[in-house]
């Protein structure tokens, strides 16, 4: 087994499967890409994802990209530490949160963080304060959820809680620029707002290897 991993620091898709990887304590070949560089674009990846889009997993001549897709394939093929749960009605549950969370929070999110990093905030605050009240209601579901247990679904950190907590790190890197100071007030600061989530927060940045997956360029700034 040889697997290598081709991710771009921040990327919410790629940080789930680098979670995986390291909740299975498997060893793997990081590679870094640049978008600035355009290295995603480069024929050799094209070859491996078409779409040109990241992560990408290779596992010796296996290629499997789509994120999800890709944490499904792990957990398929290296089934000690389990991130589907432990039996079909918890796997159904997993997946049926993972759906909601990307079918109603993710777009609006992403709207929000691509709109602060953009700089284009002031230009589009009544869509971007629509898109915080989705973040909202959402984020008040998740948080129901976790003041009554330590991971989203089930009694183990899971695929659920991978795919969610990237968003939920890039949500309040963005909410803390200058710019997004109001449309933040009601989301930021987490601990008092979303006190059960923010503990989950700390609760994934505690896990082993959790170091190794964080954003590089976020430890600049
Ligand atoms: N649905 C895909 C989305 C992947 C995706 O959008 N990746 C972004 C990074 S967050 C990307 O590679 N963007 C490069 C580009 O748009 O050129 C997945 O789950 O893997």
């Amino acid at each position: 087994m040889a697997i290598t991993l081709y991710w771009a620091g921040g990327s919410p898709f790629a940080w789930r499967v680098h979670l995986a990887l390291e909740h299975k304590q498997l060893t793997y070949e990081s590679q870094l890409l640049h978008f600035d560089k355009q290295e995603h674009q480069s024929p050799q990846m094209l070859k491996l994802n078409p779409r040109g889009l990241l992560p990408v997993l290779k596992d010796d001549d296996y290629v499997v990209f789509e994120s999800l897709a890709v944490l499904y394939y792990l957990d398929r093929k290296y089934p000690e530490y389990p991130i589907f749960g432990s039996s079909p009605e918890e796997a159904g549950v997993i997946m049926r949160v993972i759906c909601e969370f990307q079918a109603y929070a993710e777009p609006a999110i992403q709207k929000i963080t691509r709109g602060v990093f953009a700089d284009k905030v002031a230009g589009n605050v009544d869509d971007l304060t629509d898109a915080m009240h989705v973040v909202g209601r959402e984020a008040r579901t998740i948080e129901g959820r976790l003041s009554k247990a330590q991971w989203i679904v089930g009694t183990q950190y899971s695929a659920v809680d991978m795919v969610i907590f990237p968003w939920i790190q890039l949500l309040r890197r963005a909410l803390g620029k200058n710019s997004a100071a109001e449309l933040g007030a009601r989301f930021l600061p987490m601990e008092t707002n979303y006190p059960a989530l923010a503990r989950w927060v700390l609760r994934i940045e505690a896990l082993p290897g959790y170091a190794r997956t964080y954003p590089p360029h976020w430890q600049m700034n």
